[in-house]
This record gives structure tokens, C-alpha cells and sequence, in this order.
């Protein structure tokens, strides 16, 4: 059976999420971060070197990268629920949005949060808060007049963009992006996701940002 190792408070919120949704049988191994650095524990590195959240553990092999696990879920488990028909213009939407977030907004996202301590007319602030805004933007745009970042279907990259505007709300800046905070607001409802949060434990980044666990992502 699949294992999840989850980390308390982080992104393994989002398989335990996908894996609800899709009625998917699994284990939780439980990890919890260092209560003063946030970091991920040793006992997460003994089970893949990265010692990321999410790890999941499936065939006895170990496996890092929220994309790639919520791919390979899908294409084990999935029998084609929460993805668009393949060679579709939905689908190409799905791909883009779902590799987007992690491999060319998530990096913005966390610069923009660490220069937010520096005062508000440093340079390097400023160009940290504008790159974070162009990623930003075309992802509330991409939200538009929609429920889902894939038109007419809630998809597996609802899932991941959810944990993202998790973060952006931890950073303090979801405001400035309604489209953003409404899907959240949508998503948060869903019952797969409180039942995540249940077996999981609850998301709540704000405080993972705040004072001394700055460090944490
Ligand atoms: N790009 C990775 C990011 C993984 C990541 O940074 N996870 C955080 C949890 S939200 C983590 O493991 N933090 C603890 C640490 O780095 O020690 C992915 O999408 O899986």
C-alpha cells in the first residue's frame, strides 16, 4: 500500500487531499518539523535524502516532488479522474498550471517573503515584490471569471495552486489577489480536504512564517 510520510503542517497536505479525493487506499508515517526551525526532521531523511514534504513511499521505492507525485498518483491510481481528456486544450492548461506554481512561482513567492524584512524602499525589495507580482498575475488572470485553473474542471491542479495560495496567504500578500483568495475560500470547503486536514492535521502557514520559523520552507 502506498505510504504517505507526511509532515506536519506542509505540502504532504496535498496528497493525503488527492488521495481522499480519489478514494485511494494509504498509510500516514508522521513527521513533525523542529518546533523552533520548522525543518523537517531526520527521521523524514532516512526515508529519502531530500528530506522534503511530501515523501511518498510506493513499490518500496521513496519518492520527492510534489508534481511528479501528484503525475504518478494519477497515472497509477487515477483511471482518469481529476485530469483533462489527454490532447486537449484543457490538458495542456492542466500541465502548464500544475508544473507552473512549483517550478516557476513558488521561487518568486518565497524571495518576495524574505526581502519583505528589509525596509520598504530597498531596491533589492522592490525587485523581489515586482517578480513575485508577474507570476503572481498571471495566475489570478488565469482564475478569471473561473472556479478551476482548468476551465470547467476541478483537477489535480486545484490541489497544488490551493497549497500555493496557502502560502501566499502565510506571506500575508492573498489580499492583493481576490480570484486567488476565492479559490481558496472554495477549495477549503471541499470535504476532501477537511478530511485530509483531519488525518493530517490542520494547515496554517501564517504561523509557520511568523518570528523564529521563518526558515521553515
Ligand atoms: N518543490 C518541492 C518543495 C518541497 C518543500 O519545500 N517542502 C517543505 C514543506 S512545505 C519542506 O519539506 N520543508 C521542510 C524542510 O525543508 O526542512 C515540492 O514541490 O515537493
Amino acid at each position: 500500500m502506498l505510504t504517505v510520510h507526511h509532515l506536519s503542517n506542509s505540502h504532504s497536505h496535498v496528497v493525503l487531499w488527492l488521495l481522499e479525493e480519489l478514494g485511494v487506499p494509504y498509510e500516514i508515517a508522521r513527521h513533525q518539523r523542529d518546533p523552533l526551525t520548522g525543518r523537517s526532521p531526520a527521521s523524514l531523511r532516512a526515508i529519502h535524502p531530500a528530506a522534503k514534504a511530501p515523501t511518498i513511499v510506493d513499490h518500496g521505492i521513496a519518492m520527492v516532488e510534489s508534481a511528479g507525485i501528484i503525475l504518478y498518483i494519477l497515472e497509477s491510481y487515477g483511471e482518469s479522474r481529476l485530469r483533462p481528456s489527454p490532447s486537449s486544450a484543457e490538458a495542456m492548461q492542466f500541465f502548464q498550471w500544475l508544473t507552473f506554481i512549483e517550478g516557476s512561482a513558488k521561487g518568486p513567492l518565497l524571495q518576495m517573503f524574505h526581502a519583505l524584512r528589509l525596509p520598504s524602499e530597498d531596491g533589492h525589495r522592490k525587485i523581489c515584490e515586482a517578480s513575485a507580482h508577474t507570476v503572481l498575475s498571471l495566475i489570478e488572470e488565469g482564475l478569471e471569471g473561473r472556479e478551476t485553473i482548468t476551465v470547467g474542471q476541478f483537477t489535480a491542479a486545484d490541489i497544488q495552486l490551493t497549497f500555493f495560495e496557502e502560502l501566499l496567504e502565510g506571506v500575508g500578500r492573498i489580499d492583493a489577489y481576490p480570484n486567488m483568495q476565492r479559490h481558496l475560500t472554495t477549495m477549503r470547503r471541499r470535504a476532501t480536504y477537511k478530511r485530509a486536514e483531519q488525518k493530517g492535521g490542520p494547515v496554517g502557514l501564517k504561523q509557520l512564517f511568523s518570528g523564529a520559523v521563518s526558515n521553515s520552507k
